[in-house]
């Protein structure tokens, strides 16, 4: 029996997709001219049967691949008993998955949210009750620290730390107490410790995808850790998109062997299969919540606990950071190798399979856009962050043949490409 969706779906071509969703969708994106309708691992279909490679994995959200099949059984079998509960209630999938993942990343407790943004936005409201409960901050003068070019996510507590007009222009005003220190300044960041008593956290990515794939020096990560030791502000890393295993670690902090004082994950937590966020931290943070201060209708949904457990076992049973380090190394490599012989792309950074190129032009060209498409003509789907950098992120289960048939694409497309 075909649902009503794939009755509407069954005859429908790219453009009437397209035109659908510009005639009855809001115009909040600009996406590459592409309709997906099925993805296995690494590829995508369109609704033309063309495949693609996927190198974007839905902003590392599927990092474990499209509908990786322990995955897509553990969501079957757990959404054919029970879906959702809401926390009015116990439910037999939720202890169960929060001793497994505080085991998995070491920490006390979980506060389990639904996306990105939420586990930030929870993080922050943490921070600032720990501040008054622990630190004794004065009631309402917790102030919250932030990166220029951080990314968080799209609601008034996230853009109101941003430093990009595109996320702030005409949503003001802003939640106030916050402060912004540029990234990657150890000094800059001990200049506001000093200044300021009433410091609750620190919220960065450890390396910025948004930003644009920006990998901060050797050192800075463990820097930040003593500088949150020394002046009492707690260290939260926000590795919603560098975390499980993208940059060839489980967590990016890993590199240099640091333990945040809060963790935040999401995106790939559930292999792109729904949203599931989480917020680790240990007791003397986590337990000055109480109950009925916080939560949400669907966080720690027995679906989504189900998911996440079998989606964190895969991480770990495919090898899924050593092949993102493994492979990561090889595609820099090959980029470099590129850039040598073109003058399209000027550099190439990042770590495991979290990549970008930046483009020789500005920021507000559109060459990296029509080489995107170009991309797309070939059979590989990226997209420009800001402007003039594209980042290249594939689903970590790449094998290394795949990988070699993706840098022949990325190459011949730069080195026939035309401005
Ligand atoms: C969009 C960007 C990426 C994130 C980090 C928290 C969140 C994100 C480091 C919030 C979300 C997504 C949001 C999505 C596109 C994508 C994105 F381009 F917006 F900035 F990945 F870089 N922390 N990033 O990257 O998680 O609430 O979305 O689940 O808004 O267009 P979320």
């Amino acid at each position: 029996m075909s649902t009503a969706q794939n009755t509407l779906t069954s005859s429908l071509t790219s453009s009437e997709s397209i035109r659908l969703e510009d005639k009855y969708g809001a115009h909040n994106y600009h996406p590459i001219p592409v309709v997906i309708d099925k993805g296995e691992g690494v590829y995508v279909w369109d609704l033309e049967g063309k495949r693609y490679f996927d190198f974007l994995s839905a902003y590392s959200a599927v990092n474990q691949g499209h509908c990786h099949p322990r995955i897509i059984s553990a969501l079957t079998e757990q959404a054919s008993k029970v879906t959702l509960t809401s926390r009015a209630f116990y439910n037999s999938k939720l202890g169960v998955y929060e001793k497994f993942i505080t085991d998995f990343f070491g920490y006390d407790k979980v506060l389990p949210m639904n996306t990105g943004v939420e586990g930030g936005e929870t993080a922050m409201k943490l921070a600032r009750r720990w501040a008054y409960d622990v630190k004794k901050v004065p009631a309402n003068e917790a102030k919250m620290v932030f990166v220029e070019g951080n990314f968080w996510g799209r609601t008034l507590a996230a853009i109101s730390s941003s430093t990009d007009p595109s996320s702030t222009n005409g949503f003001g005003p802003f939640v106030p107490g916050y402060i912004i220190v540029p990234y990657n300044n150890l000094q800059a960041l001990e200049d506001a410790f000093k200044a300021e008593p009433n410091i609750a956290g620190f919220m960065f990515e450890p390396i910025q995808g948004e930003a644009g794939v920006v990998v901060p020096d050797e050192g800075y990560i463990k820097g930040v850790r003593e500088l949150c030791t020394k002046y009492n502000v707690l260290m939260i890393a926000d590795e919603v998109q560098t975390g499980l295993a993208r940059t060839g670690k489980m967590l990016a902090c890993d590199h240099e062997n640091v333990k945040p004082d809060i963790l935040v994950l999401g995106k790939a937590l559930s292999g792109g299969v729904l949203p599931v966020a989480a917020v680790l931290s240990n007791d003397e943070v986590m337990l000055t919540i109480k109950p009925g201060e916080h939560g949400s209708t669907y966080g720690g949904n027995p679906l989504a606990c189900a998911v996440a457990t079998e989606a964190l076992q895969v991480l770990v049973d495919e090898n899924l950071s050593e092949n993102s380090e493994r492979l990561g190394k090889k595609f820099r490599k090959a980029m470099q190798e590129l850039i040598a012989q073109t003058d399209l792309i000027t550099l190439v950074r990042g770590k495991g399979l979290l990549n970008a190129i930046v483009i020789d032009d500005t920021e507000d060209s559109h060459t990296a856009w029509d080489l995107c498409i170009k991309l797309a003509e070939n059979g590989l789907l990226a997209k420009p962050t800001h402007g003039n950098i594209i980042r290249f992120a594939p689903p970590l289960v790449i094998t290394e043949a795949q990988l070699d048939e993706c840098i022949s694409i990325i190459s011949s497309t730069v080195l026939n490409f035309k401005r």
